[in-house]
């Protein structure tokens, strides 16, 4: 009798996890991205800068570590900051860290997408696709929107890029 209870109390436990467990699959991501945009770039460009915020809504960190899109090469993660009085830009190798709960913003003068091996440029008003990389949340596909070469108050470093 008692270890006819138990079993139904496993069984009813196990019933009970069942749906626990599928909808945990189905959960949408921890990573929210909103505000993405690209600054447009002059004919011939061959790299370009996306901004975004990220938000991670879950309970662990998470790193954005790059991406791709039909129109570039890659997405890199890259910081810029002042080094001697000059601005620079590097690539984060260990990616873009985002705490549990906290947002990052990238955005001109800070951390920005680095997109390498443009195919046609980028024009004001146009749209485009990317799937971004987190190192624990996987990818997140996101919808850049182009904005005009002097958007947000860029610092006039865009074309001091390295990759030039
Ligand atoms: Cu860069």
């Amino acid at each position: 009798m008692r270890l006819t209870n138990l079993l139904t109390a496993a069984t009813i436990a196990l019933l009970a996890q069942a749906p626990a467990a599928r909808a945990q699959q189905a959960a949408p991501s921890p990573i929210e991205v909103t505000q993405a945009w690209a600054r447009a770039t002059p004919a011939g460009a061959q790299v370009g800068a996306g901004y975004l915020t990220v938000t991670n809504h879950g309970a662990e960190a998470d790193r954005l570590i790059g991406g791709s899109a039909d129109v570039a090469d890659k997405i890199e993660v890259h910081e810029m900051n002042m080094d001697n009085g000059v601005m620079k830009m590097r690539e984060l190798p260990d990616g873009l860290a985002v705490k549990p709960g906290e947002s990052v913003e990238l955005k001109p003068g800070g951390y920005h997408l680095m997109l390498t091996g443009l195919k046609g440029g980028l024009k004001e008003g146009e749209h485009f696709r990317a799937q971004l990389e987190f190192a624990k949340a996987g990818k997140a596909e996101v919808e850049f929107v182009v904005q005009g070469v002097g958007a947000a108050m860029a610092p006039a470093t865009g074309d001091m890029h390295h990759h030039h």
